[in-house]
């Protein structure tokens, strides 16, 4: 792949995965195991420019889609819970302010997020609405001077220590979904954290719940004009988890190979066995062609050129398919597959859920099977 990137991708690749592994790598056993977030890592993620990073101007390094999609496959390779603090922040909050926020709510917001300095989340989920979410229940009412917000969000990124909440309502007065700006500390507010994850327990998640919240006039992201817009944050996420997951299915392998050299049965080498070899052979042909696969949506992104297919053909097949292989050569720990030193089982764990969110496997085959039939399969 290294032949097909520019001189300036490998650059950002080599010093994204620098931090990763020389600062992220030592804290991901103490994360995992005290599901502590470490506040530390969105201002240093900041300070090289890596949140937001495909924005031009307000303080982003305005780098290409291919450098986005290097930058999080640096930072799963370490774990998915931090790739996935720094997805949430830059495709799922700083780029609906970009595309759909005023000029004065991107000279307010975007600097800070890309500096680290506040940290964003994404309210589209509901208790009751998952794969569903135009059936949301939470509403935005007009009032005099402003809106007053109702409703719950769940299973949100960030939440807990988010300055800023993008939240996704049903406005009553023409039925539209938009979306809005809820700041940290407004009455009525609250995102308590969900505790005892067995996935992604180095990023926090969260509910939201907000009561009678009276929010001004322009906390309404004025670009929003329906579902849609929600969905086009989801297409930003979704390339880069696509990448992000053959990261973490990279470092599978590569401590898979490592422990099969030097692990001896029956007085060889296991990595001598052929269903040994087998298992990081097919492994290691899924990132190959993962990689490829998203390396070429990500230049028609750049482009212009993209269509949410191409998305969900990326997400579902690179997440089902590392989520798959780091199952495979998890087995090549033998016993020792149990223990968290050997990280193999904390990728495992962390790649069920990156496939589920962001639209479930199932979620994505149906939106591709209404591509290629004409017929969509979701409801009646
Ligand atoms: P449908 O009728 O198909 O579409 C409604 C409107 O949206 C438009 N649209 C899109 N626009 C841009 N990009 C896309 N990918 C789009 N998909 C649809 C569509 O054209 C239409 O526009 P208009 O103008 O005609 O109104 O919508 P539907 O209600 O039938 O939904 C279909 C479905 C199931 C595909 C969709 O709801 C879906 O994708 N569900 C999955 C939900 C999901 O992915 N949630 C993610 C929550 S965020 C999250 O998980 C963050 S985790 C991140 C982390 O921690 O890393
Ligand atoms: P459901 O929609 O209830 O799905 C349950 C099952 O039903 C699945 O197997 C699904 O495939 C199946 N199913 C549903 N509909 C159909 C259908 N039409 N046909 C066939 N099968 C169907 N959300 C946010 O908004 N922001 C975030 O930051 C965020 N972060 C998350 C972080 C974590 C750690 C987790 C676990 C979730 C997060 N989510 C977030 C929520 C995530 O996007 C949802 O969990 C996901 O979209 C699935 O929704 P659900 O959990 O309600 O499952």
């Amino acid at each position: 792949m290294d032949s097909l990137l520019t001189e300036e991708e490998k650059a950002i690749r080599e010093s994204a995965n620098a931090y990763c592994q020389e600062k992220l790598m030592p804290r991901v056993l103490r994360g995992w195991r005290t599901e502590e977030f470490d506040p530390a890592v969105i201002p240093e993620m900041g300070a090289l420019g890596l949140l937001g990073p495909t924005i031009q101007g307000y303080g982003c390094a305005g780098v290409s889609n291919v450098a986005y999609g290097l930058i999080a496959r640096e930072i799963e390779r370490v774990d998915s819970g931090y790739r996935s603090t720094a997805s949430v922040q830059s495709s799922l909050v700083m780029h609906p302010l970009h595309e759909f926020g005023s000029e004065a709510q991107k000279e307010k917001y975007l600097p800070r997020l890309a500096r680290g300095e506040i940290v964003g989340a994404f309210g589209l989920t509901e208790p009751n609405h998952g794969s569903d979410p135009a059936s949301m229940e939470t509403t935005a009412e007009e009032v005099d001077g402003g809106f007053i917000i109702n409703g719950s969000k769940t299973w949100i990124s960030n939440a807990p220590v988010a300055d800023v909440h993008v939240i996704w309502a049903r406005c009553k007065w023409d039925n539209k979904v938009r979306g809005f700006i809820l700041e940290k500390g407004t009455r009525g507010l609250s995102a308590p954290p969900i505790k005892n994850k067995i996935s992604l327990r180095v990023s926090l998640t969260g509910s939201i719940f907000m009561d009678n919240v009276r929010v001004p006039q322009d906390s309404l992201l004025p670009g929003t004009k329906g579902l849609g817009s929600a969905f086009s944050c989801l297409n930003s996420a979704r390339y880069g988890i696509s990448w992000g997951v053959m990261g973490a299915l990279e470092d599978c392998v590569a401590r898979a190979r490592s422990y099969a050299l030097e692990r001896v049965q029956f007085k060889r080498p296991i990595a001598s066995f052929q269903l040994i070899q087998k298992k990081l052979a097919e492994a290691q042909s899924e990132v190959a062609i993962g990689l490829l696969a998203s390396l070429q949506v990500g230049r028609l992104k750049d482009q212009g050129l993209l269509a949410p297919e191409m998305v969900s053909l990326v997400k579902k097949n690179n997440c089902g398919k590392a989520l798959q292989h780091a199952r495979s050569v998890l087995d090549i720990l033998g016993g020792n597959a149990a223990s968290d030193e050997y990280h193999i089982a904390r990728h495992a764990s962390n790649l069920q859920i990156t496939n589920t969110y962001e639209g479930l496997s199932d979620v994505h085959a149906l939106i591709l099977g209404k591509a290629i039939t004409g017929i969509q399969a979701f409801a009646n």
